[in-house]
């Protein structure tokens, strides 16, 4: 969420409240994880302090979402009838019984009630959330870490976001950021010979839950001196981890795929000052993540894999598989291979 410069979103009042799940109801797919989402907030010390810290680091009255009324706190749910006058416009936050520190220490909102109601529950479940990001005066510019800066501060070569988004796309810098699910790219002047001094770079990002493949066609430079350096994770260098530094003519490399653990992939070109070859062509795709999903269990043994397997996984990725199984049976796990780098992952 962070590469877009956006918290989670921590409501304050009813009527932002109501706004979250418009937002939420729109954007969550249909039927996933009970149409439930993250809103910042997180229990302290099991709530012994009553408190909850918002996604900004701040601490709220763990009776933020509810009424406060003349010095009185009073959790108002959609169960617990209370005069008009007592519960106004201030009802439906919490639900009935909640918060309960048993329950976990992250607040989840729910959109398959009337309005909204928060619980408490484990932090370790994936599910959509909703964020907020600051405003930026019109006319200025909206870095994707969340500041502002002046437009004509844009495409100058300097990152004055901080985070180098205010230089992401610039075609006369040879800057280029594509959204799409799949385009070609290729060096200045293919198939002629590419510039000396140039440092050109492409942010490719795909639709969400996708990842990015990329092949290449044809690939030639300078060995060592002229490369080209493959990242993923983020939409900048900086939220991104190196997958793969090529430079030379590599045998085989049309028959290779990159491929990435997210939606965001970053290709980068930098030559030196002499020596120029024909550089590269390649073209991208992108496909849905093949990454965790729901699985019934039988009688007779199945498998699941990591992503790739049994070549290396991909980079930046959370794959959670639900194993479900008949009321009063056991599920048994058996962990055959872990041919895993990180010594960890399978436990
Ligand atoms: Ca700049
Ligand atoms: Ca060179």
């Amino acid at each position: 969420m962070n590469g877009y410069g956006g918290d989670l979103v921590a409501t304050d009042n009813y009527f932002q409240n109501n706004d979250t799940m418009h937002v939420a109801s729109q954007k969550l797919r249909p039927g996933s994880m009970d149409d439930a989402f993250w809103v910042g907030y997180e229990s302290l010390d099991d709530l012994s302090t009553n408190s909850l810290q918002t996604a900004g680091g701040s601490l709220a009255s763990q009776y933020s979402a509810s009424l406060l009324h003349e010095n009185t706190a009073i959790i108002c749910t959609n169960t617990l009838k209370l005069p008009n006058h007592l519960c106004a416009h201030d009802e439906r936050f919490w639900k009935l019984d909640q918060p309960d520190p048993n329950k976990g220490e992250c607040v989840r909102a729910h959109v398959t009630d009337p309005d909204q109601s928060w619980e408490l529950s484990s932090c370790q479940s994936l599910l959509p959330f909703v964020c907020k990001a600051p405003a930026c005066l019109k006319g200025s510019f909206s870095c994707s870490n969340g500041h502002c800066i002046n437009s004509k501060f844009r495409c100058d070569a300097q990152d004055d976001c901080g985070d180098g988004s205010d230089e992401l796309q610039c075609p006369e810098l040879c800057h280029f950021y594509v959204v799409s699910s799949g385009d070609t790219i290729e060096s200045q002047n293919y198939p002629n010979k590419y510039k000396p001094l140039m440092d050109c770079k492409w942010v490719l990002e795909g639709p969400v839950g996708t990842q990015i493949v990329l092949q290449f066609t044809e690939f030639e430079t300078e060995k060592t001196f002229d490369t080209l350096t493959i990242s993923t994770g983020g939409r900048t260098e900086e939220s991104s981890t190196v997958m793969e530094v090529l430079s030379g003519k590599i045998d085989n490399i049309t028959s290779r795929f990159f491929v990435s653990g997210s939606n965001f992939m970053i290709v980068r070109f930098r030559t030196d000052a002499s020596i120029e070859k024909t550089g590269f062509r390649a073209s991208w795709k992108t496909e849905q993540l093949r990454c965790g999903g729901k699985l019934k269990a039988q009688p007779q043994g199945q498998e699941l894999v990591s992503p790739g397997y049994p070549s290396s996984y991909p980079g930046g990725i959370e794959c959670v598989w639900i194993i479900e199984a008949p009321a009063g049976k056991l599920v048994t796990l058996k962990v055959s291979i872990t041919a895993n780098n990180r010594g960890q992952g399978c436990s």
